[in-house]
């Protein structure tokens, strides 16, 4: 019996200070039901300078070169970005020295990441799984400026939104605080098929220290500097969550989370929903998004909101794709 072909996968990130982009950069990249065509930069957890270089310091220590980085937008639609505290050095991908420096080999400084993403969805022979885990600008633009890539666009997957609960505001998830007029337009798009992963369904799973033990044992035989690069990254963040109030044994890993709905559907609850989001600067409640399941006044469902979650389901398909990446990684 043969297995089904990969599915073409463009991931647009903005790695920096949370890690989770790194496993989503992880989990696209290696999972053997995936084939990553690219990766795009975008403004985000840090500057865009910052966020392009990440995303190639992340594919190099796993091994990978056959993959381009392409830096897209390094500003919202019409704001000013939310990194601004992180321009001045901080990489945003603190914690272990072992993460190499930025592989120029690997980043594209000839063409835009909205047309490299344009060009790879439209060239594709297999419809494309657009996985967005930072803020939505980069989708927003290739929208609105290629609509003709929209017929060949399996889904847009996107980690963002809270129903109920954010963290930026009480109300706001950060990507799409980051640039709500960007989740607007996506939102208004008339693509078939967009599926939100919010905070409601990633806030069900925890990376705990039993899953860091299990790590390390599976891992360290296989090339014990990427477990430890990995270990040292991940205990960064644990103290970070300590400095926020958080508890440090409940990291959620949001943007492979949400890359996971395209590998494991079936681990996850889904929702039809009229989905908005409160744009305007200034205004109450801002980069919040409502979510209407009962679809008052005739509305039409927009949405795909994910809100359950199987927890082991997820981390099954994470520790298939680290153990790859370990085995490529040149650490
Ligand atoms: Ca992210």
């Amino acid at each position: 019996m043969t297995s089904a072909a990969p599915v073409p996968i463009w991931l647009d990130c903005d790695p920096g200070k949370c890690q989770d982009d790194l496993h989503a950069i992880i989990l696209a990249r290696f999972h053997p039901k995936l084939k990553l065509l690219g990766i795009s930069a975008v403004h985000g957890n840090t500057s865009l300078p910052n966020t392009f270089k990440n995303a190639s310091r992340i594919l190099k220590a796993c091994g990978s070169t056959d993959v381009k980085v392409y830096a897209g937008a390094e500003k919202p639609i019409l704001r000013t970005p939310e990194n601004a505290a992180y321009i001045h050095g901080e990489t945003g991908l603190g914690g272990s020295d072992l993460i190499p420096d930025a592989d120029e080999s690997i980043m594209d400084f000839n063409v835009g990441g909205v047309q490299a993403m344009a060009d790879a969805i439209i060239n594709s022979s297999e419809p494309v799984v657009l996985a967005a885990v930072g803020p939505l600008t980069n989708i927003a633009l290739l929208l609105l400026t290629y609509p003709q890539a929209k017929k060949n666009i399996k889904e847009i997957l996107i980690m963002g939104g809270g129903f109920g609960l954010g963290n930026v505001t009480p109300v706001a998830e950060f990507n799409i605080y980051a640039d709500p007029e960007a989740c607007q337009v996506v939102l208004n798009s008339g693509v078939e098929r967009i599926v939100m992963v919010p905070l409601n369904c990633t806030h069900q799973s925890s990376y705990t220290r039993e899953h860091q033990e299990k790590f390390t044992e599976l891992i360290t035989p296989i090339n014990p500097n990427f477990a430890r690069m990995i270990n040292e990254l991940t205990d960064y963040v644990r103290q970070k969550y300590v400095s926020w109030g958080l508890d440090p044994n409940s990291i959620s890993w949001h943007d492979p989370i949400a890359v996971s709905h395209c590998i494991v559907p079936e681990a996850f609850e889904d929702v039809e929903m009229n989905v908005t989001t409160v744009f305007g600067h200034g205004v109450q409640g801002e980069g919040q998004t409502i979510g209407d399941p009962i679809m008052r006044h005739g509305k039409k469902p927009n949405c795909v909101v994910v809100m359950k979650m199987k927890d082991e389901a997820f981390f099954k398909e994470m520790f298939t794709a680290w153990e790859i990446a370990a085995k490529s990684s040149i650490l």
